[in-house]
């Protein structure tokens, strides 16, 4: 029996399958190394002056360093246990400059892909986690549709020289957080916002892209390899603010979010929500423009994109409220054209970062949501985890990550969800982005001003380790919320 809290027993399901997770720019380091070129990641990070684009100055020019250290990685994930890894691809280290493939960095992720296989643990691969080459950036990156043939290059780059040792492939992290936070705000790189306007380029490119890389996987690879390929999509759950608040209005949040990409590719008629496509399409004609800012999806486009994942990876950390919005929004952007208001209930707790409240029932929601929406996909939970300082007693993220493995097990066992496998975020602590090193998400700290980037176990890490063998945990429910 587990230490760590009292109450009823959760089980995983005979299969599940838990791992840890990463990304490329967040721990590797070694950013001009054996002939990597510059992604839009290095660019923000080395230009800035203070007052700085990061919060403590920082960049992941070192960061955990694990382009060296790679081995301290595997270690720490065969330490605890883990069943499955998922990492990133640096695109910039593989096609350095849109033309050759750099065999250096190749062999990088051989030697990563390697390590796992011999201990037993399932490589996971994201292809794409931000780090955009800056080289493509300078064409307009994702807003300019060439994007979807230098992707599918790329993933064909991948599949050729890992395929037969990756089955599980994850084309896209979060589009809406790049395209939403990098071209339609400014807080991820490149930071080039056309609010309501680059984003939705953003999101139509990437939907392309991801067609393109698994019709790709299907004609050329599949027979020989049988592997999978999926999109990872992010998205909290919604709740009305009250009892005033008609039940479309959390279900309009939640198509503006999660269904703006999911929609096409999961739904049985793909496109657009209707309810995007209307709303936007309205306001347009209303701002004098001849066309929608979201982009148009024919019948052929819709047909092109749908059914292109052969499961949905989900991130999923928070919730929200939602409202109707009282009075004219200030601006165009993607925000105000859903003609909503958010927030959170006062109850919720918060984590370090601003935007991370505990919401765990949240997470049985959405997958009863998507089950019900999408004909239940099969779905990983790809991350799920909380900040703090970084302490080793890291009793709130125990506690965190306890509520959401029980929220997936209910999802499963009384809802009938087909989740089969969760990866916490994050393996180590690293780069959290525009946050810098102020926030850590890490179930192994570590020192990132010593040499040896030790990572050390928190008491997290020591849950999994002893969780893992019996996949069998106590957790007590606390309220309403999970
Ligand atoms: C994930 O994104 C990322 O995939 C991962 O790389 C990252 O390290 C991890 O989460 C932790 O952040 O404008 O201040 O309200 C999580 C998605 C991140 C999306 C925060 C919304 C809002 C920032 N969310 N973002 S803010």
């Amino acid at each position: 029996k587990s230490s760590f809290t009292s109450g009823e027993t959760y089980t995983f399901p005979e299969g599940f399958k838990i791992g840890a997770a990463s990304a490329s720019y967040q721990i590797e380091g070694g950013w001009n190394e054996d002939g990597k070129s510059p992604s839009i990641w290095d660019t923000i990070t080395q230009n800035q002056v203070a007052p700085c684009y990061i919060e403590d100055c920082s960049s992941g020019n070192v960061a955990a360093d694990s382009y060296h250290m790679y081995e301290k990685d595997l270690q720490a994930l065969e330490d605890v246990g883990f069943e499955v890894y998922r990492f990133s691809i640096s695109w910039s280290r593989i096609i350095p400059d849109g033309a050759e493939v750099n065999m250096k960095g190749i062999e990088y992720y051989h030697k990563i892909i390697d390590g796992l296989i011999e201990r037993g643990i399932k490589p996971l691969v994201t292809i794409y986690h931000w780090d955009l080459p800056q080289y493509i950036q300078d064409l307009g990156g994702w807003t300019n549709p060439l994007i979807v043939d230098y992707f599918a290059v790329y993933a064909d780059v991948l599949f050729e020289h890992y395929g037969d040792k990756v089955k599980d492939w994850i084309t896209f992290n979060e589009p809406s957080v790049f395209c939403g936070e990098g071209y339609g705000s400014d807080t991820k790189a490149p930071a080039i916002p056309t609010p309501g306007i680059g984003d939705y380029l953003c999101a139509h490119h990437v939907l392309l892209s991801n067609a393109a890389a698994y019709k790709l996987y299907r004609n050329k690879y599949y027979n020989d390899q049988q592997g999978r390929v999926g999109i990872c999509l992010n998205a909290g759950f919604s709740y009305p603010f009250d009892e005033t608040v008609d039940p479309s209005i959390p279900e309009k949040a939640i198509q503006f979010d999660l269904g703006k990409f999911a929609n096409p590719i999961f739904s049985k008629d793909g496109g657009y929500p209707d309810v995007m496509v209307q709303q936007i399409g309205s306001k347009s004609m209303n701002e004098g423009r001849r066309w929608s800012r979201l982009p148009e999806m024919t019948q052929e486009t819709k047909d092109y994109i749908r059914g292109t994942a052969d499961f949905l990876a989900l991130n999923y950390y928070s919730s929200g409220l939602a409202k109707q919005r009282e009075g004219e929004p200030d601006g165009i952007s993607w925000w105000a054209d859903t003609d909503l208001d958010g927030g959170q209930d006062p109850s919720w707790k918060r984590a370090k970062s601003t935007w991370l409240f505990r919401v765990p029932q949240g997470l049985q929601d959405l997958l009863v949501w998507i089950k019900d929406r999408y004909d239940n996909p099969e779905v990983m939970i790809t991350e799920n985890g909380w900040s703090d300082d970084g302490q080793l007693d890291d009793d709130d993220r125990v506690e965190y990550l306890q509520a959401h493995l029980a929220a997936v097990i209910r999802a499963v066992r009384d809802d009938q969800c087909h989740v089969t496998a969760y990866t916490v975020w994050s393996l180590t602590d690293n780069f959290e982005w525009k946050m810098g090193y102020t926030e850590r998400f890490g179930i192994h700290y570590i020192d990132f001003d010593s040499a040896d980037k030790e990572r050390v176990p928190k008491k997290s890490a020591q849950f999994f380790k002893d969780m893992i063998p019996t996949k069998t945990f106590e957790y007590e429910v606390s309220d309403r919320w999970g």
